[in-house]
């Protein structure tokens, strides 16, 4: 597999129904917005940067009963299919799929509105992990200067500006977050933060256990919260994405394990970027139930 060879370097933006995407994946949105998945297939959701890597490592050991040896056979972007995926040279998250019996991890970063029917119809267990935005924001900026699927991020004040503006891949956060969010109801969905992840692993671990009608055996909690630290997964290389192509993600640029940490938005944020977020956050979460913590 040479993904270089036929790959376009930061291609602009494309858009799924008003939702701007990374183009490449738009190449394959007729078979994705077709995909059936089986009934006791997991959706995994959340916005880019929100802990997607950190929840589908934390699932795959509740589902393989601890077992580190089989969870590290493959890298987690084999193990957990991305639905949405598609990169010249690369097999696509629907071949990867097509090979997988079920049942099946599946990720996206689908916003709710466009997930493929099938996953409501089929009533799939979904679980969605949400962020606080500023560290969303921040760890994006990051990754959109070393994964080269991205257009250029600018400035830190301009991305912050396409960020707000929902300019950014996957479209506006705000949107993202709440849509998931006012779906909770009427569906087998857990929805949770990396802000609760962060402050009580165990406990977010047994809360993800219960949802898989797992028996939550305090040792085997344990050993979970332990191999899926971020100083375990950051030296895990079938979990830190240093398997995955240089071409296409650029770890030297910014590891794709940064620094899994609440608030860090602190250290990059002007006083003045954090007034005018504020601002626009409340304009935009205004009414929703929804609440975020930006640090713990
Ligand atoms: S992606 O590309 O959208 O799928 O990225 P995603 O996995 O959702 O998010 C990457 C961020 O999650 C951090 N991360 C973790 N934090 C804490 N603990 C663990 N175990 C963990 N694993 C990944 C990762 O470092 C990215 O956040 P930042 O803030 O950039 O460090």
């Amino acid at each position: 597999m040479k993904p270089e060879e036929e790959m376009e370097e930061r291609p602009p933006l494309a858009s799924i129904k008003g939702i701007p995407i990374v183009k490449y994946f738009t190449e394959v949105w007729s078979e994705v917005e077709l995909f059936e998945p089986h009934p006791d297939d997991l959706l995994i959701s959340t916005y880019p940067k929100s802990g997607t890597t950190w929840i589908s490592e934390v699932i795959d050991m509740i589902l393989k009963e601890g077992d580190t040896k089989k969870c590290k056979r493959n890298p987690i972007y084999d193990r957990v299919p991305f639905l949405e995926f598609k990169v010249p040279g690369l097999p696509s998250g629907i071949e990867l799929l097509r090979k997988s019996s079920p049942p099946r991890m599946i990720k996206t970063h689908l916003p709710a509105q466009l997930l493929p029917e099938a996953f409501w119809t089929k009533d799939c267990k979904m679980i969605y992990v949400a962020r606080n935005a500023k560290d969303v924001a921040v760890s994006y900026y990051y990754f959109y200067q070393m994964a080269n699927l991205y257009p250029e991020p600018g400035t830190w004040n301009e991305f912050l500006e396409t960020f707000m503006a929902g300019k950014i891949s996957y479209g506006s956060w705000y949107d993202h977050v709440k849509g998931w969010w006012d779906k909770r109801k009427e569906h087998r969905m857990l929805y949770l933060f990396y802000e609760d992840l962060k402050e009580d692993p165990q406990r977010e671990i047994r809360k993800v256990m219960e949802f898989l009608e797992r028996s939550p055996d305090a040792q085997l909690v344990e050993k979970i919260a332990h191999h899926t630290s971020f100083k375990e997964m950051k030296q895990n290389k079938m979990a830190n994405y240093k398997t995955f192509p240089m071409s296409i993600m650029d770890h030297n640029i910014s590891p794709f394990m940064r620094k899994g940490i609440t608030g860090d938005w602190k250290n990059i944020f002007t006083v003045a970027q954090n007034e005018r977020f504020d601002a626009h956050y409340k304009k935009e979460m205004e009414g929703t139930t929804l609440h975020f913590r930006t640090e713990v």
